[in-house]
């Protein structure tokens, strides 16, 4: 029997609001419709950053103290946005013996509440055909969202949730609470700059944008990092990783935002925690990548976002950004092909 699994990343769906950067509900409905016409058995892979909790308010403000009753408010505003979606996933369940499975990335954190992953399953139906965790994988696939290696991001899996002040929140990574409490403020006042990738080159083209950038990192710098035992007092929450900052300082400078400079390293962290494995899979990092390494023949692929995102060529014209997917095909459990595609209707 022919098996395709089929991989997507980084869609982040919100509110319909400002800081929501989705648009293109039709292509993604497309998808899915088409997905849901191929024989076999179809395994539909959510690789993480599916929802954007992170980038959402809730009662007209961002928190990092979130309760399974904040992320549940916020699921069902996405549902309410995007019922499209839903009903698509839904057709594609129907269909027997396929499934979907979705991987914990670091702006839907709030999938790990029990509550929030039933009001999936009740809304899609099939709860039996529905997965959720930090990763997928099989003999010889490994896929995650990517931000379990990348220090700014990385949580302990096996602490989801801590208490404080007798609530249960989520134990967010440090990368998470600083975006949500100072650098949203650049999302705000740049709301299409932010949508421009490679960020470096973004920041390069926009002087304003760049400039804000600044007095953002500065403020957090003085309040988020040097001053955060008096800014965060007793938060458990917002605790920093100082060690992995400076090892992070000492070995790449200042840069944060030039991604494909830490890629390598990312992929050769997968290989070093599931070695054996053929093929590694990410996303995260809103850029495509595929390759073959000359060493075993493993295979590493990065799929693009599917939110509005733009391009900026080196003729400084802005493009918008492809969706992208990976399809993996096994026949009789055994793998047959890898690809790395662009979705075109
Ligand atoms: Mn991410």
């Amino acid at each position: 029997m022919i098996k395709n699994i089929f991989v997507i990343s980084d869609i982040e769906l919100g509110q319909g609001d400002l800081f929501d950067d989705f648009r293109d509900e039709h292509i993604l409905v497309d998808f899915i419709n088409k997905i849901t016409g191929i024989k076999g058995k179809n395994i539909l892979i959510l690789n993480g950053d599916t929802f954007d909790f992170l980038k959402m308010q809730y009662q007209g403000a961002f928190t990092h103290h979130v309760t399974e009753e904040i992320s549940l408010s916020k699921i069902d505003k996405i549902i309410e946005t995007y019922p499209r979606i839903f009903q698509a996933l839904s057709r594609f369940l129907k269909k027997s013996p396929n499934r979907v499975h979705f991987n914990i990335g670091n702006h839907d954190h709030d999938l790990h509440w029990p509550a929030v992953q039933k009001k999936i399953r009740d809304t899609l139906g099939e709860p039996s055909k529905i997965s959720f965790d930090i990763s997928y994988q099989t003999r010889d696939i490994h896929v995650e969202h990517g931000n379990q290696v990348d220090y700014l991001y990385k949580q302990d899996p096996k602490k989801p949730f801590l208490t404080h002040r007798g609530k249960t929140l989520l134990n967010l990574p440090f990368g998470y609470v600083a975006v949500s409490r100072y650098f949203i403020e650049l999302k705000r006042l740049f709301p299409f700059e932010e949508k421009i990738y490679p960020r470096h080159q973004a920041f390069e083209n926009f002087p304003e944008f760049r400039r804000q950038k600044q007095k953002i990192a500065f403020i957090f710098g003085i309040r988020g990092l040097f001053l955060n035992f008096l800014f965060s007092l007793g938060d458990p929450v917002a605790s920093v990783p100082y060690f992995n900052l400076f090892k992070h300082v000492f070995q790449h400078g200042l840069e944060l935002y030039d991604e494909k400079k830490f890629l390598q390293k990312r992929f050769r962290n997968l290989v070093k925690l599931y070695p054996d494995k053929k093929v590694y899979l990410m996303g995260h990092l809103h850029l495509i990548h595929h390759e073959i390494s000359p060493h075993k023949d493993r295979i590493f692929i990065v799929t693009d976002t599917w939110r509005e995102e733009y391009n900026l060529s080196v003729g400084k014209e802005k493009v918008l950004k492809p969706k992208t997917y990976a399809k993996i095909t096994y026949d009789n459990d055994k793998l047959q092909k890898v690809d790395l595609l662009t979705f075109d209707q």
